[in-house]
């Protein structure tokens, strides 16, 4: 069964990295899913993975970039049912401009037309977000899009529209169960202890209201909210991080931030909101 698992998120979000950390996790069979055939085509892939191993973030995905997929057959058990997940990397650039634009490149419409599981990046800390003046002044924005261009396009505002994006094109899942939507709070490594027991959720209600509200009412899709950290620290201002990533290595290290009950744990399994996401 082929089945279509989108990856979207704004400019610099971290879809890119999840990836490579994701193909690690596959590929050593020790999360919820693994990889049941070696992928045809994952030269990116290895290239994100490269720069992970050695102790960078791999770089942002050039807007002009052809577009990369990802497609790898996963199951959850040995012999167990497997789905082939086709999971694009398309840099938020683009994701960006087809929102300013009102208007998706018809072979990504094909895309999430084909999919009925999707997976929102958001990030902490970065500084391509873009901060409305406040909630009014982006609602006013959201009704106003496609009327102007305009370069300050808040992150929430985008987000929004992402969302209502899949909303329109994700299809029912085959046992007519609601399309699902992962969210994820990527570099979540990057909050406090307190932030990070408060959890993914409080945050995105506090950063994006507007995005919080729009996923608490959404009746058209499932949704989890998760924290990632792709290789459980700060790669880029933590030098002693680093040092202690490159001693241990990319596949031990990492996590995803869960629910369970009333608080929230890290758990080593980085394929979690993908294998949530297609209902494995
Ligand atoms: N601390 C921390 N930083 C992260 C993590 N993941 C990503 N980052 C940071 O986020 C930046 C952007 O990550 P990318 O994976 O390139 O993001 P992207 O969504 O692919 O960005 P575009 O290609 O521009 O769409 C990286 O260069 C890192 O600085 C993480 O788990 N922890
Ligand atoms: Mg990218």
């Amino acid at each position: 069964m082929t089945r279509s698992i989108v990856l979207l998120g704004g400019p610099d979000s971290g879809k890119t990295n999840y990836i490579g950390r994701l193909w690690r996790a596959l590929d050593a069979g020790t999360g919820a899913l693994h990889a049941a055939e070696q992928p045809k085509d994952i030269a990116f892939v290895l290239e994100i993975t490269d720069h992970l191993f050695s102790g960078t973030f791999a770089p942002r995905t050039e807007h002009s970039d052809a577009r990369r997929d990802f497609e790898v057959v996963v199951a959850a058990t040995k012999n167990g049912p497997r789905s082939n997940v086709v999971v694009p990397d398309i840099s938020g650039e683009l994701w960006r401009n087809a929102v300013v634009d009102s208007e998706i490149a018809s072979n990504w419409m094909d895309e999430l037309k084909r999919a009925d599981a999707a997976v929102l990046f958001v990030r902490v800390g970065s500084d391509q977000d873009v901060r409305p003046l406040d909630w009014v002044t982006s609602r006013k924005m959201l009704e106003r899009l496609g009327q102007e261009d305009d370069p300050g396009l808040p992150t929430q505002v985008m987000l929004c529209e992402l969302i209502r994006f899949l909303e329109l094109s994700l299809v029912k899942r085959e046992d007519a169960t609601l399309p699902r939507l992962s969210v994820v709070v990527a570099a979540w490594d990057l909050v406090d202890a307190e932030k990070f027991d408060e959890g993914p959720e409080l945050y995105l209600e506090r950063e994006y209201p507007l995005v919080a509200g729009k996923l608490a009412d959404l009746d058209t899709m499932d949704v989890r909210i998760f924290g990632l950290s792709v290789v459980g620290g700060d790669l880029e201002n933590d030098p002693e991080y680093r040092e202690d990533f490159l001693e241990a290595g990319l596949d031990t290290l990492g996590w995803v931030a869960v629910r369970d009950g009333n608080r929230w744990r890290k758990d080593p399994d980085v394929t979690l909101p993908i294998a949530w996401a297609i209902g494995l």
